[in-house]
């Protein structure tokens, strides 16, 4: 029977006649010794053998990379990392790997220099024998069922929404146009409009955790053509305070949920959890300050430098890796978000380490309202009536927010890319794997 690395390790033995199965990650051979280590999903373990033995040469037909099956005894050794070494009776290859690999292999775990990423990318399944690579996707998993566990116990309900649509909801010019038989249809930039008619529906709380696309052009390392978008739409809010309270409720157990689970599995990096109630700034205080450091572009919005001076100067004040900006300009937000006097919305973005990472707010929830909203920026109504119809029998005041996963991984584990948040990511030149 197949025993795990870990198994072996936490009874310092591997019991005669069984076995353990993994891939060669490393190969010494001393001629009259060999040493080869073999790695599978809970650790990683070394087999050693003298010329004596009869798994000897079995052992030195293998190449860094094959699946093997080990069955031997075990012995003790406090010099080897887990303290336990596997001393073979046989060895079989149950896969070879070829030659030459795309990208190195030999000893992953000491990598001195990574492989550039594009190349990496090529061969993700590879890259991510990397303990640092797949590190990066068990935190991004373990924050999804965080995510989930709190917007269960929150009373939300997980919802599923159309990913080819008719219209897009943030506006702009980054929308995938598709062939729809007859049709022109897009790819869903946001799930926007379904998540706010689902406030008609009487179910009050709602999420959803899916892909999102976006044609942006710009290969940046924040920005990709697919991503997965967490989104939250509530009923019955007073104003946007209750979304950002239920937001921060929502990044607190995942971060102290994330802290636990990067010290149990060994993780290389620790995250803060943040104390409530994260700082938060007016958007043109912000712009204020910005000017103040001469950090702001010409048309003075807050974009990538600007959100990391920001990130920079709450650091400094409040000693804080988050910080809401809030009461953003009209012109900046979309449509459906809803206007405060002097121009403002009731909406906000998160920044995370100086990187925006979601955005959110009140939306109109007036039928009229709505109406004379899109008219003002000449939109034309009538085509958006499978939204705006939800808002003639009953809508409750309500909000929501949207969260970039991958951009909350990214900041998470300092990933200087985005793409390395993803398993096989899009950008506008790749399309493959
Ligand atoms: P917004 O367009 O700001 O808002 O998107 C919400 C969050 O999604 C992430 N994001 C991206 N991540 C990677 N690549 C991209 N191209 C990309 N575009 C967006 C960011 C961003 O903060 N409907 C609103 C949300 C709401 O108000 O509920 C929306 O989509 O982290």
């Amino acid at each position: 029977m197949r025993k795990l690395v870990k198994e072996i390790f936490d009874d310092k033995f591997l019991p005669e006649g069984e076995n353990m199965e993994g891939w060669v990650t490393g190969i010494r051979d001393l001629n009259n010794k060999i040493f080869v280590t073999v790695k599978d999903r809970t650790g990683e373990i070394q087999v050693v053998s003298n010329n004596k033995d009869d798994a000897f040469r079995s052992l030195k037909s293998l190449n860094v990379g094959d699946v093997v099956s080990v069955t031997g005894s075990s012995k003790e050794d406090k010099r080897t990392p887990g303290g336990v070494e596997i001393l073979p009776a046989s060895v079989q290859r149950m896969a070879l790997c070829e030659t030459p690999v795309p990208i190195p292999i030999d000893h992953l775990e000491k990598r001195v220099t990574m492989p550039n990423l594009e190349a990496r990318l090529d061969a993700r399944y590879l890259d991510l024998r990397d303990s640092k690579v797949s590190a990066i996707f068990k935190t991004k998993s373990k924050i999804a069922n965080s995510i989930r566990d709190f917007f269960i116990s929150d009373d939300f309900m997980e919802i599923h929404t159309p990913k080819i649509v008719m219209a897009g909801a943030e506006g702009g010019s980054n929308l995938f146009q598709v062939e729809y038989f007859e049709k022109d249809a897009y790819l869903a930039q946001s799930p926007q409009f379904y998540k706010q008619m689902m406030m008609a529906s009487g179910l009050e709380r709602v999420y959803e955790i899916a892909p999102a696309f976006r044609a942006e052009p710009h290969n940046t390392p924040r920005h990709l053509t697919e991503f997965t978008s967490v989104d939250a739409e509530m009923s019955f809010i007073e104003s946007e305070a209750d979304i950002m309270d239920m937001h921060e409720r929502m990044l607190v157990h995942v971060l102290s949920d994330l802290k636990k689970y990067v010290t149990e599995k060994n993780l290389p990096y620790s995250p803060i959890v943040p104390e409530r109630p994260f700082p938060r700034i007016e958007y043109n205080d912000a712009v204020s300050i910005l000017n103040e450091f001469g950090a702001l572009n010409e048309d003075n919005e807050i974009k990538g430098e600007g959100e990391a001076a920001i990130g920079k100067y709450i650091k400094e004040k409040h000693d804080h890796e988050f910080v809401f900006l809030t009461k953003f300009p009209k012109e900046l937000r979309p449509v459906y978000a809803m206007p405060e006097d002097g121009g403002l919305t009731k909406s906000f973005d998160l920044l995370y380490k100086g990187m925006e990472i979601t955005t959110g707010g009140q939306r109109i929830h007036g039928y009229e309202n709505l109406k004379n909203a899109f008219k003002a920026r000449k939109i034309p109504f009538e085509q958006y009536s499978f939204y705006t119809d939800a808002f003639r029998y009953g809508m409750p005041p309500h909000g929501g927010f949207g969260m970039g996963l991958e951009r909350l991984v990214k900041q998470i584990v300092g990933a200087d890319n985005i793409k390395e948040a993803v398993l096989f990511p899009r950008d506008k030149n790749r399309l493959s794997p």
